[in-house]
Formats: C-alpha cells, sequence, structure tokens
C-alpha cells in the first residue's frame, strides 16, 4: 500500500461559489477593466496621439487621459501630446512613435461616429488593427481610446470630465501595461544575473 493512501483527507475550504454555475439570465454588465488601485506612473513618458476629427470629443479624451496619467503620478513634461488629423493616421504615427524609443506607452485616442456610408466599418477595422499591429512589431504598449460609436450621444457618454472617460481608462491601461513590461524586463535580468 502506497504511505499516502494511509494519510486522512485534509480539510477543504469553504466553497464561496455555487459548484454549477447557473449563468446570468438578465440584467446589464458594464464592466470597464480598470484596476481596484491606480497603477504608478511615476517614471513613466507616456505619448497621447491624439485624431483632430470630432474635435469636441477628442479633446475631452486627451484631458481625460492627462487626468489618469497625473494622477498616477506621471509629470506634466512626461506626458506628450502629438496630433493627427484622424483616426486612419493614428496608427501610423503611433509606430513612429513607438520606434523612436522614447516612450514607455502610447494612448491612442479618437472618435469615430457611424455615417450613412460604409467609412467608419473601414477606418474602425484599419486603426484597430493597425495599433495592434504597430504595439506587437515596437514592443511599447499601446491603448485602445478610439471611441466607435453610432451618434453624437454616445460619444458625449464616453467623453464625460470623469473616470468613465475612455480617455482616462486607455491611459490607465497604458500604464498598467508599460508596468507589465518594466516587470518582465526585471524578471529577464535578473535571471540573466543568476545565469
Ligand atoms: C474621412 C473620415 C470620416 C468619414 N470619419 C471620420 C471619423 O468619424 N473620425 C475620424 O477620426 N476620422 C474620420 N475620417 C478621417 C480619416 O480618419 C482620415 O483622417 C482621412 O481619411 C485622411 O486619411
Amino acid at each position: 500500500m502506497s504511505p499516502n493512501r494511509t494519510l486522512k483527507r485534509r480539510a477543504q475550504p469553504k466553497r464561496t461559489a455555487p459548484r454549477k454555475s447557473r449563468g446570468v439570465t438578465s440584467g446589464t454588465v458594464k464592466a470597464s477593466g480598470l484596476p481596484e488601485v491606480l497603477p504608478d506612473a511615476r517614471s513613466l513618458r507616456v505619448a497621447l496621439v491624439v485624431a483632430r476629427f470630432n474635435p469636441s470629443i477628442t479633446g475631452s479624451l486627451r484631458e481625460g487621459a492627462r487626468a489618469a496619467l497625473t494622477e498616477a503620478g506621471a509629470a506634466a513634461d512626461a506626458i506628450e501630446v502629438f496630433d493627427v488629423p484622424g483616426a486612419f493616421e493614428i496608427p501610423f504615427a503611433a509606430q513612429a512613435l513607438a520606434a523612436a524609443g522614447r516612450f514607455d506607452a502610447i494612448v491612442c485616442l479618437g472618435c469615430l461616429i457611424r455615417g450613412a456610408t460604409p467609412h467608419f466599418e473601414y477606418i474602425a477595422s484599419a486603426v484597430s488593427h493597425g495599433i495592434t499591429a504597430a504595439a506587437a512589431e515596437t514592443g511599447v504598449p499601446m491603448a485602445f481610446g478610439v471611441l466607435t460609436v453610432n451618434n453624437d450621444a454616445e460619444a458625449l457618454e464616453r467623453a464625460a470630465p470623469d473616470r468613465t472617460n475612455k480617455g482616462w481608462e486607455a491611459a490607465v491601461a497604458a500604464i498598467e501595461m508599460a508596468q507589465f513590461i518594466r516587470r518582465l524586463s526585471a524578471t529577464r535580468q535578473e535571471s540573466q544575473d543568476l545565469a
């Protein structure tokens, strides 16, 4: 008989969740992905790439992002703003800035409002794929703060001067991902030092 067979069963922790999920059957779910505690931006340099198209909205997104970074400890001169004509130009600018090697993260801000033509779909797709590719190619985290909305009311709702502002949310995501890369580099360095 294996010695383990003689061991007593250890007490199991009390379950806090039901054994079987009953599923969500009603209600609405609104999740932002924001962490409970604001991550630390004290030593980070962050670029904000801001589309001029729909300027009242993108200006509010820019100020939301700036407020989050400032509250998280970033110095005013560590936050640099780069304007581009429209959302379509964001990935190109973000990639160029990342390649320049001066920034720990890039926050991409724009506002696409659905119109009567398929233009919206083409630009939205190009922008989201472009930003993803630019981040993967350069290794610099890029946050997606580009609104893709049906009308002005939806845009205004996402550009409010509070923590629901999507510029604020994108900036927090950028800080988190920059810290993620920092931790990864530190771990790599530690393993190299030990080897
Ligand atoms: C052309 C265009 C249209 C129709 N709509 C928007 C929009 O809702 N939001 C935005 O940021 N930009 C828009 N643009 C401009 C394109 O992003 C781009 O600047 C131009 O096609 C020039 O390349």
